[in-house]
């Protein structure tokens, strides 16, 4: 039994499942019925009156054929239209019954179901996965006491502080509201008009321009609460925590060029990956890490605990990993999951709780609310998805779609008729008892003076950046404020900037047609801010020291054609397969292939199909035929040439290497045409000519791959692709 006596240990994982299989329908060998379950005859031709005649309005087939099909839609989310997701399980490492009374965080044998939703925000359902844009990251926990949401983000911060002007952020990055332009990105006048005269937003958009916001994958991804909430434990003691996901590996970008040809090449790029990686078994986890602040220590932060706007540095408060989110079921039905499941910050479960944040505190309201128009109605917690596996019993009734006939007598409390059913829970019986907070004061719109500061961490932030990092920053916002039309516009941002670093505004001012003293002029400098002084650093907001020791599941393309060396592919490809990776053998069409050595290769992919932007790294074996085969065909040049410029691991065996010399490929240092020992290392790009040393370049081309991207390239930006 668990620690609260009421469930077989680890049972739990099976709950949701074994609910959700009530719903599944799949029936087999069956004939083809309306709803009302008569069989149909003829689905092919409308009922008409003559072969070539009208068609007749009895004919109720067609009718409720082509009716349910108008109504196939529903409003997509205002914000975080596009997603995607997966079932999984939650299990805590060891009890934090210190910490909170929440069972599912005391019992390590316990697993709990999870279903985690990853989205984009201004993109509409259709658009592309790969834009420039912060990703949700959104966690239902089925726990035993009832659904927990924790409804976060991949970066830690928000653009505002304060949600009644959500609104107002939203409406500014969405498309412009006469002609629908730009779709799914902010590189346009009205984000970065709002962006400018809203200073709070500042710390958001040095993550929004950085590498964060074009994730490698969402298995690579950092989740954040965001707010900061409440662990309350079984003796009422309150403590402060801030909620953070760590992705087992690792936190991995794109490069912009490449997610912007992502878009075209494969628009469900992410989506695509998510799937895939759990079909072949792979299964994405993330540690849950808390940050704890004890009540009377949050005013000792040179910051508000209550501003969404601010982080709590790592290097300040360590992050305690507690638990494993693992990720191994795909959806069986986009539409009835995905789609349907309906998040909400307040669905909360006893021992966690929320605090004053005022941007949380409108999110409370929120969620529910836009959930009644989206999913039609009140009891959308029916709906198979959103289900509790907590039994529900309560009063609310009737609205549309009530799924439940219920049979109680008593339909109010209290009651007698009923015998006072349903009960109220208090403490000891699991009852939710919101945390007894002291607060009081007037009734006043204002802004709290500790929320006044908007640059100090847009600094920590940048000044904790790596070289390559800072270079990402500066050209995202060159390439967004050089899609803005209005000079003013682009002025006022750089005086933002200048509040940030100098240096920063100078490169982005550089950039995009803005003097930054006739700038500071013009918009005058916000009064009461000087330039932010401070150098201390946060070594934990840099992607530069996440985990990069492994290359499980990452993908390379090995470049083929007719007479490739069949050893040399199948050496590499199996040592590369054996450390986790995934290798395509990628031909000028489908089929097989002849190897050197006579035998049959088989294609996997077609190079007419695919792109360089879809892999983590590219493999060219020998072969003299296959390597001048690859040289006459430019999509195949352009393939290597583009991974290069995208900093990617780059290899090449016996003949292979003389590809990389025959093209216009930038100085890098390769293997001795006459032949050696071993593999030749240089900026990423591996090599081992002649009888080429399988072994060693193997070892050489994984250390590369685990690497993710060779940043320090100086011959990148010179590639044309
Ligand atoms: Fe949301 N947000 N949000 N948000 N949000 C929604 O709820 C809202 C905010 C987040 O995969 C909506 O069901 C307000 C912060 C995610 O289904 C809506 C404010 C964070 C998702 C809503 C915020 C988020 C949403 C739209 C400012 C990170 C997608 C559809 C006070 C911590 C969940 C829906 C999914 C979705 C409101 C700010 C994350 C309109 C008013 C901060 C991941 O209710």
């Amino acid at each position: 039994m668990s620690q609260d006596g009421s469930a077989p240990t680890g049972a739990e994982t099976d709950k949701k499942d074994a609910q959700l299989a009530h719903h599944r329908e799949n029936a087999g060998e069956a004939y083809l019925t309306t709803d009302q379950g008569i069989r149909v005859s003829n689905t092919d031709n409308s009922l008409k009156l003559g072969e070539r005649g009208p068609t007749l309005l009895e004919d109720f087939h067609f009718r409720e054929k082509i009716t349910r099909f108008d109504h196939e839609r529903i409003p997509e989310r205002v914000v975080h239209a596009r997603g995607s997701a997966a079932h999984g399980y939650f299990q805590v490492y060891e009890s934090l019954a210190d910490l909170t009374r929440a069972k599912f965080l005391q019992d390590p044998s316990r697993k709990t179901p999870v279903f985690l939703r990853f989205s984009t925000v201004a993109g509409s359902r259709g658009s592309a996965d790969t834009v420039r844009d912060v990703r949700g990251f959104a966690v239902k926990f089925y726990t035993d006491e009832g659904n927990f949401d924790l409804v976060g983000n991949n970066i830690p911060v928000f653009f505002i502080q304060d949600g009644i002007k959500f609104p107002d952020v939203i409406h500014a990055a969405k498309p412009e509201p006469d002609h629908e332009m730009p779709q799914a990105g902010t590189a346009h006048d009205s984000f970065w008009d709002f962006a400018s005269l809203q200073t709070e937003t500042t710390h958001m958009l040095m993550w929004a321009m950085s590498d964060r916001a074009i994730p490698r994958s969402y298995r690579m991804m950092e989740g954040f609460g965001v707010h900061t909430f409440r662990l309350v434990n079984a003796h009422g003691r309150s403590r402060f925590v801030k909620f953070h996901w760590k992705p087992l590996l690792g936190v991995h970008s794109l490069v912009w060029d490449e997610a912007q040809k992502l878009a075209g090449k494969d628009s469900d790029f992410h989506r695509r990956d998510l799937w895939e990686a759990i079909e072949k078994g792979n299964f994405p986890e993330w540690e849950l890490g808390l940050q704890i602040v004890e009540e009377e220590d949050a005013e000792k932060l040179n910051f508000d605990l209550l501003d969404a706007t601010k982080l709590i540095p790592e290097e300040l408060v360590p992050v305690r990993r507690v638990g494993k989110l693992t990720l191994n079921r795909n959806p069986d039905n986009f539409f009835a999951e995905t789609e349907q499941v309906a998040f909400c910050v307040s669905n909360l479960v006893p021992g966690i709780d929320v605090t004053d944040d005022p941007l949380m505190q409108a999110r409370l309201f929120s969620y529910l609310d836009t959930q009644i128009t989206r999913l039609g109605g009140p009891n959308f917690a029916q709906i198979p998805i959103n289900k509790p596996v907590a039994p529900v019993d309560n009063h609310q009734q009737d609205g549309f779609h009530q799924h439940r006939i219920p049979t109680r007598k008593a339909n109010y409390t209290p009651n007698s008729i009923g015998g006072g059913c349903p009960h109220l829970a208090n403490l000891a019986n699991g009852g939710y008892v919101h945390y007894p907070e002291r607060v009081e004061g007037e009734k006043i719109r204002k802004r709290a003076e500790t929320f006044a500061d908007h640059f100090s961490q847009a600094r920590l932030f940048w000044v904790s950046m790596s070289a390559p990092e800072k270079e990402h920053i500066v050209k995202a916002f060159r390439f967004e404020l050089g899609k803005v039309e209005r000079e003013e516009i682009r002025q006022r941002m750089i005086v933002n900037l200048t509040e940030v670093d100098a240096q920063l505004a100078k490169l982005v001012a550089d950039g995009i047609g803005v003097d930054v003293q006739t700038a500071l002029k013009t918009v005058g400098r916000r009064p009461g801010k000087p330039a932010v002084a401070g150098s201390s650093t946060s070594p934990s907001l840099s992607m530069e020291n996440t985990l990069k020791t492994s290359v499980k599941t990452r993908k390379v393309a090995a470049l083929v054609a007719d007479g490739v060396s069949e050893g040399e592919l199948k050496d590499v490809k199996t040592a590369l397969e054996s450390a986790g990776a995934t290798v395509e053998v990628i031909g000028p069409r489908l089929g097989k292939l002849k190897s050197a050595e006579g035998g049959a290769v088989p294609v996997t992919m077609a190079l007419p199909t695919t792109a360089s932007v879809m892999f983590d790294a590219v493999f060219i074996p020998g072969g003299k035929a296959s390597v001048e085969a690859l040289l006459k065909d430019g999509s195949a040049i352009h393939f290597v040439l583009e991974a290069f410029k995208h900093h990617k691991t780059v290899g090449a065996t016996g003949e292979g290497v003389d590809m990389l010399r025959a093209v216009p490929f930038p100085a890098v240092t390769l293997a001795d045409a006459k032949g050696g020992q071993g593999a030749v290392v240089d900026q990423g790009v591996v090599t081992s000519q002649g009888a080429p040393d399988l072994v060693a370049f193997a070892g050489a081309f994984i250390q590369a791959l685990a690497q993710h991207r060779h940043w320090d390239r100086p011959g990148a930006e010179a590639v044309p692709a």
